[in-house]
């Protein structure tokens, strides 16, 4: 049997080791191989080593029990790579990306299913782990690489193409996809995925379909292909012409602004971005993944931008003659679907590891590490004797601030009439934890509150998933939160509808022994969805908890009440009903000082709502209707759309 440790000679009484001239070849199936290979492989950022799968989710069936099931039995506990079993394929991958997240991208998880149902079940989790460029390693079976028993329970048969499955799915979701159907494909397609997770440039959901027949079947594979190996993560630096066109547009640049996205987070930023913003009075905004880069804060942190942004940072934004944004891929809810940023005349630059991302709304492109690019930008500035804000700006901006600050005291102290107010939880959730604690939340209307209201120390204090906003993403990453890093504390915000999606991991985390809270926001309703229906001139339709109106035939009848607690407690958590502040106060401080895990039923109000601080967001209202509000909500849309900034001026046009 393998031991954990380092490599050499450890081809024990499991392994049939033979030799084929000089070289030592072992005798393993293919999914054995496999579970050797993945308890070899690690990261490496700054001269540190981490591992770069740390175990495997696994749920079974007869396309991998035999296969992939077997070896991780065999051999997974000793060579240190444990299998976990959560409750739903997708909610594997979720958590399995929020781990990666929380660890900068440098560490992850394997998430391993059957074929069809199981395989596709994680594609939802793929595409969000892609879209948030988070490394995960996916692991569906597939039909038999042999064919005879076609077609096989759960098999896709193609009519015309005969070697397609469900799982060419995954191939639009995946930053690197390959069907293994013969065991030697993995000597080349093993490292090949290994070189995608952990790369920052192109990392995402890594697919290697293992045909249940391949999975079994053994090979003699060389004893190198198991050694140790180390991945280095490079701190790639910028080129000195973009570099330098960056210097030069910050000197011409009365008002510069930075945009601060996950990417400074994920390359350890932090510092750099800090250091360079006091060094010469440079605001800084943040998006979803970004907040938390500076503590919430710190003088020059003006908080959230775009359609869910802060007053301060969506004014600095509007009046910026450069933007710099850094390690964002600027989304719409960053730009404000592109009314954020200055007007037809500011610039902007963008420093990002990816250079598709680096290219986008006609930006100056600095192709680097945000961490290195940050520290080069800040000599490059000193060296061109830049002297930064003027100390009247430097005051306006403060003054801002101050502004911003009041504004989300008042924002979380509104009480609502009818009940609980969402702001005033979202502030009694974060006066008890504090700000050190991880809050994690992904869809819904608090992701937008969160953004503004939550106050984190740092930047592993905010874990908002807000790339694919996937409900049900909430419970699985806290999940996967908990497990990067044990002894902090976990909180999950997640709203009704989220929890009645995918709530199944709580299963999980009482399971794995895990600290958890769970906060539920029950309004009733999809009430985001709710309030951007009203927003386009509709009534509310749809989007309510409520049963079926024999009148009206529609769902708008008494409210379908659920007692989340009971249904919590059924799985095992210690729970808590809140109806009031006082109720919510005293279950916040008995579930911090618990272990375990604790879900908190909060009923609270549809309204009030945080209010809006200038945001907008392109979500288009029907051109022609009956419907006087419709008809209204089109004409104001059509007016937000003149502000619209549709591509920046550019790095060449500007020269002259
Ligand atoms: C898997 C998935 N389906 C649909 C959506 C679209 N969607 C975004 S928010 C939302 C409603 C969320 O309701 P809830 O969790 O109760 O939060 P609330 O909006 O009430 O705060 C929906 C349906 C989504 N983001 N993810």
């Amino acid at each position: 049997m393998f031991l954990p440790g380092e490599w050499g000679g450890r081809l024990g009484r499991g392994c049939r080791v033979v030799w084929r001239g000089a070289v030592k070849k072992v005798r393993l199936t293919t999914a054995q191989a496999l579970v050797h290979y993945l308890a070899r492989q690690h990261s490496e950022r700054d001269g540190r080593e981490h591992r770069l799968i740390e175990g495997v989710w696994a749920i079974f069936g007869h396309g991998n029990v035999a296969g992939l099931g077997q070896a991780l039995e065999e051999y997974g506990d000793a060579l240190g790579l444990p299998t976990y079993r959560p409750q739903n394929e997708q909610a594997m991958v979720h958590a399995a990306a929020a781990f990666a997240k929380h660890r900068n991208r440098l560490s992850t998880f394997a998430c391993a299913s059957s074929i069809g149902p199981g395989a596709t079940n994680m594609i939802t989790g793929a595409a969000g782990a892609t879209i948030n460029r988070l490394p995960v390693l996916l692991l569906p079976s597939d039909y038999f690489a042999s064919r005879l028993p076609d077609p096989v329970l759960q098999q896709l048969e193609h009519e015309s193409q005969y070697d397609v499955s469900v799982n060419d799915a995954f191939r639009p979701v995946s930053r690197f996809f390959s069907r293994i159907s013969r065991p030697e494909q993995l000597l080349s397609a093993l490292p090949a995925a290994m070189a995608a997770l952990a790369d920052p440039a192109r990392t995402g959901a890594v697919t290697l379909a293992l045909p249940e027949d391949v999975q079994a079947e053994a090979f003699e594979w060389p004893d190198s292909f198991f050694q140790r190996r180390v991945w280095p993560v490079a701190r790639r630096p910028a080129e000195a012409g973009p570099l330098e066109a960056l210097v030069a547009a910050m000197l011409a640049a009365e008002r510069p602004l930075i945009v601060a996205g996950g990417g400074v987070v994920y390359s350890d930023a932090g510092a750099a971005l800090q250091a360079l913003a006091e060094s010469f009075g440079i605001p800084v905004v943040e998006s979803q993944a970004g907040k938390g880069a500076l503590p919430w804060d710190h003088p020059m942190n003006l908080g959230p931008v775009g359609a869910n942004g802060g007053l301060a940072a969506n004014r600095a934004a509007a009046e910026a003659d450069l933007v710099l944004a850094v390690g964002t891929r600027l989304g719409d809810f960053v730009t404000a679907s592109r009314t954020a940023f200055g007007n037809e005349g500011a610039r902007i630059a963008v420093l990002n590891v990816n250079a598709a991302d680096a290219t986008k709304m006609g930006a100056l492109a600095v192709v680097a590490d945000a961490r290195a690019g940050l520290e080069q930008l800040r000599a490059g500035l000193q060296e061109s004797g830049y002297a930064g804000a003027s100390s009247e700006r430097r005051g306006g901006l403060e003054a801002l601030r101050g502004e911003w600050t009041r504004a989300v005291d008042e924002a979380r102290a509104t009480r609502g009439a009818a009940g609980l107010a969402q702001g005033e939880v979202i502030g009694a959730v974060n006066d008890a934890f504090g700000g050190g604690a991880t809050m994690v939340c992904a869809a819904g209307s608090m992701p937008g509150d969160l953004l503004k209201l939550w106050r984190p120390d740092d930047a592993k204090a905010y874990h908002v998933e807000y790339g694919y906003s996937c409900m049900g993403y909430e419970i699985a990453g806290g999940v996967g939160v908990a497990l990067a890093e044990p002894g902090r504390r976990v909180v999950v915000m997640v709203g009704d509808g989220s929890y009645l999606m995918l709530s199944s991991e709580i299963v999980t985390a009482v399971a794995e022994g895990l600290d958890l809270c769970v906060v539920v926001v029950d309004n009733a309703a999809f009430g985001s969805i709710r309030g951007l229906q009203r927003s386009v001139g509709s009534p509310s339709f749809n989007n309510e908890r409520r049963a079926r109106d024999a009148a009206s035939g529609r769902t708008d009848g008494p409210v379908v009440t659920v007692d989340f607690a009971q249904h919590a407690e059924a799985m095992g958590a210690r729970v808590f009903r809140c109806h009031d502040m006082a109720g919510l106060r005293a279950a916040l401080e008995a579930a911090r000082g618990a272990p375990g895990v604790n879900v908190l039923d909060v009923k609270v109000a549809l309204e009030p709502a945080v209010p809006n601080y200038q945001g907008w967001w392109e979500v288009p209202p029907a051109e022609v209707s009956s419907q006087p509000a419709v008809r209204d909500a089109r004409e104001a849309y059509r007016r937000a759309k003149e502000r619209q900034i549709l591509h920046f001026t550019g790095p060449e046009e500007s020269e002259g």
